[in-house]
């Protein structure tokens, strides 16, 4: 019996020692230790044995029991150390493997031309007004000068939504709306960015939606020659060092005088397609706030004086880039946008 118990054993722990995997451990461990087991069956003999026989015998089952229990335990860590390891290394990750490419964006050019326009400004003094797109009549023409049936109002075809309501024109309410909040105190200084709304059919060079950037200075003793600098600086950091101004006469119901203003072609006068053989591109209009305009937002204009100017983005956009249709803006195409990327 002694002796068939430690075969027994040796047997088990051969076995359990042997098992290539988590289920041939178990197999073992059911055959060895199980209840149909040949050390169970040993126990349940043991009531056969003599009162002398049973101590000893029961102490003999127990080490069997424990040695092979041991070994069934000692192979089972070290079994499922194993397959730690073998997970471990098949599930590696390499993190020197070049990363899938992330296809990067970049800013719209009208962003572009308006954020560039907005350095230069602030870094001229200026801080940037916004206001609402929805605009009260009396804002978008009643304070700039242009009264009920003043024929100008035909210059710029409204989209009203009530007969006092109605998406702007310009952005020059803004400037409106900042005068009244500085109560006839100076100095304002502003650039109003934004969109407006004209009903125009649009073309190549007509949208119904464009974006406009407006600028206005009021103080004492501002004059027609602050403007002139004002503007030179801006045609120079957008065009080119080398580029010049002109002003040309014009009539608008907010400014008087009124100029438009012409910056020089990149042809250098020779005359291109661009400058249609001028010489000179027509970029924007300005001219000194209208004694008018200036009392009707509580500034007093025997003291203040003030010029101002407005422009579009798309045609800034459209003459620095080369773009020869106003809708590319718009349409989105991938085609043309991702000529503007920064990140080639
Ligand atoms: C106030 C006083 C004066 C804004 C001005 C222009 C001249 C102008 C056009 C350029 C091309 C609009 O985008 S465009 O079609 N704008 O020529 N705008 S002076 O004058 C103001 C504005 C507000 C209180």
């Amino acid at each position: 019996m002694e002796e068939q118990l430690k075969q027994l054993q040796d047997e088990a722990v051969m076995k359990a020692a042997a098992a290539q995997d988590l289920k041939e451990l178990n197999d073992v461990r059911v055959a060895y230790l199980g209840k149909k087991g040949p050390v169970t069956e040993v126990l349940k003999g043991m009531g056969r044995l003599s009162a002398e026989e049973r101590p000893k015998m029961g102490a003999l089952v127990n080490v069997v029991r424990e040695a092979i229990t041991k070994a069934i335990e000692t192979k089972q860590v070290s079994l499922e150390s194993e397959a730690i390891q073998k997970q471990l290394a098949e599930e590696s990750i390499d993190v020197t493997l070049p990363g899938r490419p992330v296809k990067l964006g970049g800013p719209h050019p009208l962003t572009r031309v308006t954020e560039e326009i907005e350095d230069l400004f602030i870094g001229m003094g200026y801080t940037v007004a916004e206001g609402p797109e929805v605009e009260q009549d009396y804002y978008n023409f009643e304070a700039l000068n242009l009264p009920k049936g003043h024929p100008a109002r035909d210059m710029q075809d409204t989209f009203y939504l009530t007969p006092e309501l109605l998406m702007r024109t310009h952005t020059s309410p803004v400037q409106v709306r900042t005068m009244l909040k500085h109560e006839g105190k100076g100095p304002v200084k502003i650039i109003c960015p934004g969109k407006v709304y004209r009903r125009d059919s649009d073309d190549a060079t007509h949208s119904h939606q464009f974006n406009q950037i407006e600028g206005l200075v009021v103080g004492e003793n501002i004059r027609m020659s602050d403007l002139k600098g004002t503007l030179d600086a801006f045609a120079k950091k957008m065009f080119g060092p080398d580029r010049e101004i002109r002003l040309r006469p014009s009539f608008f119901p907010f400014t008087e005088p009124s100029v438009e203003v012409d910056v020089s072609c990149m042809c250098g006068g020779k005359g291109c397609s661009i400058c249609k053989g001028t010489g000179w591109i027509e970029v924007l209009g300005a001219g000194m706030v209208h004694p008018n305009v200036l009392e009707m937002a509580g500034f007093d204009s025997t003291v203040y004086s003030g010029f101002a100017f407005g422009m579009g983005q798309e045609r800034i956009a459209m003459l620095k880039y080369g773009v020869d249709d106003i809708r590319h803006f718009y349409t989105n195409d991938l085609r043309f946008l991702q000529q503007f990327s920064v990140h080639e």
